[in-house]
């Protein structure tokens, strides 16, 4: 038995769930008319609305309580106090640092962080104006039209999800691409309409030695420098980010060329930092510092709020409600926002990267699970798609709705319509429909008898199914900057609740691992006999096959 399952609090919440087994929503929100405003918490222009969950005020305080016996308080301390809680590579964990705006030390193991943080800032603003501004000119004398950032997993979807969120406030005669992908169809697309002579490449890799970001960075090199023959050209055409000026140096990148990131901080919590110099030549610095200013702004809340109001654990503590107490298997995240369509995959990496762990911080294996599948899709998108699960499935899957209040666009029909479905999923979903709802309406139809008695069972919806709303006013960068914070938020407090170190990711390293001992088992002619019978099966046939 773990620490955790044998906690007073955890056994008081298991007996709650018990007796919540045959509560309905409708009942809860019918007992007290004042639900949504108790069960809703604001920050700045965001709403969250969570009383559309199966809770009650005394669960709400015991998982609450839960958070306080599991050392959530303490472990928030440590964080920013750059205590070494990415224990298994001895590492601070300072995101906050990067966006920190309080003018007081951050210190990593005595040192103060901020000074590097601040240069490294400047020199972001200094490159990104000179971009977009037309001063930094390519080796013909013309100025940049397109940039590239070539990365992979932390190094890519940050960037790529911001650039995509603050579109409305990109210049549009900058074109700012990702790819990430070494299936070449994805650099080679990229390129097809790019010139070398106004293209610029990012190279975002912290260790400067993923396979992926190195063969895209090699390929791209080439690409500058077909026809040319010339090295220098490279300093006009290339830049990277990384923690291994090195290595960069060693790939031709000038050190004069290279930004910083830090051992303290984990890619997928790095967009904060140069990592996301695209997002700046994107969208401006200005907005990038208010990107930070958001994200710093739900860091002093989350530090100093009261749970009770607190929008990263309220969101987390009731994720773990329905985890560890009703076995929901995953949680969707669904933005009715076209701007954020790339925020379910960001979310997935945060979450899943984070807390995908089955070990705890003693180093031994969890007797609870800890974190769900993540998974999402634009609402809009979803609702022609896989809502059915939600609404009829088997399974429980609680969801976030995220949705702007204001549009970026003046047609008002459209952004009306989009959220009289924000509403009306979420109202679905927790009301469902009654049998005696589903017969009523069938019979208006003019069904009856059988046929009716037939049809019926298809057309109940159980309802009683969670969602969190949350709305802001419009999707500014500062907005931007507060959401993404929160859910780093979240994902630290069901860390620490779950007793895992969210900061690490050894899970990764199997995969990479076998593949370097099949790379050179593929550029060999001879039949492949060392591994089981289905991977030898599959690489001979590939072989056997490959170049048709
Ligand atoms: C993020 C992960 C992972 C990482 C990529 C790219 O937290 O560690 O997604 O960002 O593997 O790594 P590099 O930046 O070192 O190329």
């Amino acid at each position: 038995m773990s620490r955790l399952t044998e906690l007073p609090v955890w056994k008081q919440l298991k007996a709650r769930r018990a007796q919540m087994e045959d509560v309905h929503m409708r009942e809860l929100f019918a007992q007290d008319p004042q639900r949504f405003a108790r069960f809703s918490l604001e920050f700045r222009d965001i709403l969250f609305d969570f009383s559309r969950n199966r809770i009650t005020g005394e669960i709400l305080d015991l998982l609450y309580q839960l958070a306080r016996d599991t050392g959530v308080p303490e472990y928030i301390e440590k964080m920013f106090g750059g205590e070494h809680i990415n224990h298994t590579e001895d590492r601070a964990v300072l995101h906050v640092a990067l966006r920190d705006q309080s003018g007081r030390a951050i210190k990593d193991a005595g040192r103060n962080v901020m000074p590097e943080v601040r240069a490294e800032l400047r020199r972001i603003r200094e490159f990104s104006e000179a971009i977009r501004t037309r001063r930094w000119r390519g080796y013909t004398g013309q100025p940049i039209t397109d940039v590239v950032n070539l990365g992979v997993g932390g190094s890519d979807l940050g960037p790529v999800m911001a650039t995509e969120a603050l579109r409305p406030y990109a210049i549009h005669d900058l074109g700012v691409h990702f790819v990430s992908n070494v299936d070449e169809s994805h650099i080679t697309d990229t390129l097809e309409k790019l010139k070398p002579e106004t293209t610029l490449f990012i190279v975002v890799s912290k260790s400067f030695t993923t396979q992926d970001t190195m063969v895209n960075a090699e390929t791209a090199r080439k690409w500058l420098l077909d026809g040319h023959g010339n090295a220098d050209i490279l300093r006009q055409h290339m830049v990277a980010v990384t923690s291994n000026v090195a290595r960069a140096g060693e790939c031709g990148i000038p050190e004069e060329n290279v930004f910083a990131m830090w051992d303290w901080v984990g890619g997928r919590y790095s967009l904060w930092s140069a990592v996301g110099l695209s997002v700046a030549i994107a969208v401006g610095m200005e907005h990038f510092e208010d990107m930070l200013a958001g994200a710093h702004a739900m860091d002093e809340h989350f530090r100093n709020a009261p749970f009770e109001e607190n929008l990263p654990v309220t969101l987390a503590m009731l994720g773990i409600w329905y985890v560890n107490f009703f076995g929901a298997e995953s949680c969707a995240i669904l933005p009715y926002d076209q701007h954020l369509h790339r925020l379910p995959a960001y979310l997935q990496q945060l979450e899943m990267e984070s807390n995908g762990k089955r070990v705890d911080r003693d180093g031994r294996v969890v007797d609870y699970h800890t974190c769900p599948v993540i998974f999402g899709e634009l609402g809009i998108t979803g609702q022609h798609a896989f809502y059915q699960l939600l609404h009829q499935g088997t399974r429980l899957v609680p969801a976030d709705f995220i949705a702007p209040i204001n549009s970026y666009q003046c047609i008002p029909l459209h952004h009306r319509i989009l959220m009289s479905n924000v509403f009306a999923q979420t109202e679905a979903l927790m009301r469902g429909k009654t049998e005696d709802e589903a017969r009523a309406e069938l019979e208006a139809e003019g069904l009856s008898g059988t046929e009716l008695e037939a049809l019926l069972p298809y057309k109940v919806f159980p309802g009683n199914k969670p969602s969190n709303t949350i709305l802001y006013r419009t999707l500014t960068p500062a907005t931007l900057g507060a959401l993404i914070a929160m859910y780093e938020h979240k994902v630290f407090v069901q860390g620490v609740v779950w007793n895992i170190n969210s900061f690490d990711q050894w899970g990764v390293e199997l995969g990479k691992q076998l593949a370097k001992t099949i790379l050179p088992e593929l550029d060999a002619d001879a039949e492949v006999t060392s591994h089981d019978s289905s991977t030898n099966g599959l690489i001979n046939h590939y072989k056997k096959l490959r170049g048709d």
